[in-house]
């Protein structure tokens, strides 16, 4: 009698055992939701403050934000867990070019598509096929162009996220589909060298799928 409920008991203990849970902040992006990344300045006065800002999308809704900043290396910008039966999950990025500079998007553990202008997400967005379906290792990002004099003026010819969005700058995005298979903690960042060493650079972890 007494075995029996000890061997119940660990039944139960390995039940809860088997079943983990993502850490806070780690979910899969629900569907039809995107990621967009921004590469520009976390403060438009300093041209040294390389940083990247991030926003998830759903549709044209934005529903998170976190302002441009330099990398830290103990923040995780991005967390997501492969799919059920840790199968591959493929992910939407628009990458978004805030300067008249050039910034060139490279993202370590996996290569990417560029999303045709077919799709019918981005048809309004995107001004063509060039590239698209492609697999890359890295893809220079068109540059912006200001519609207001403050940007060359006061800002270092780098538009702000807000501004972007008002449409005081105009900047094509690229969007890529991204196939995440590999677990660990990466990084994506500028792949000009002056950039990524300044700060144009974040981490992103990939976890494993709850059971
Ligand atoms: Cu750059």
């Amino acid at each position: 009698m007494t075995g029996q409920q000890i061997a119940g008991v660990f039944v139960a203990r390995n039940a809860l055992a088997s079943k983990t849970e993502l850490a806070h902040g780690c979910s899969p992006l629900p569907p039809g939701h995107h990621r967009r990344i921004f590469f520009g300045l976390a403060d438009t006065s300093d041209p040294e403050s390389f940083g990247l800002g991030y926003e998830e999308v759903d549709g044209d809704n934005v529903v998170a934000q976190i302002p441009i900043k330099s990398f830290d290396p103990n923040d995780t910008t991005i967390c997501l867990p492969l799919g059920p039966e840790q199968s591959i999950v493929h992910e939407t990025w628009e990458l978004v070019n805030l300067a008249t500079e050039l910034h060139n998007f490279h993202i370590h553990q996996t290569k990417f598509r560029i999303v045709q202008k077919s799709d019918p997400r981005f048809s309004e967005k995107l001004q063509s096929d060039v590239g698209a379906g492609i697999m890359e290792d890295n893809v220079p990002l068109p540059v912006a162009t200001p519609q207001i004099p403050e940007v060359a003026q006061n800002q270092n010819g780098y538009c702000t996220m807000d501004q972007w969005h008002i449409h005081q700058c105009e900047s094509v995005p690229i969007v890529v589909d991204i196939p995440f298979s590999q677990l660990g903690t990466f990084v994506f960042h500028c792949h000009i060298l002056e950039h990524e060493d300044g700060g144009m650079m974040a981490r992103i972890q990939v976890v494993a799928a709850p059971q």
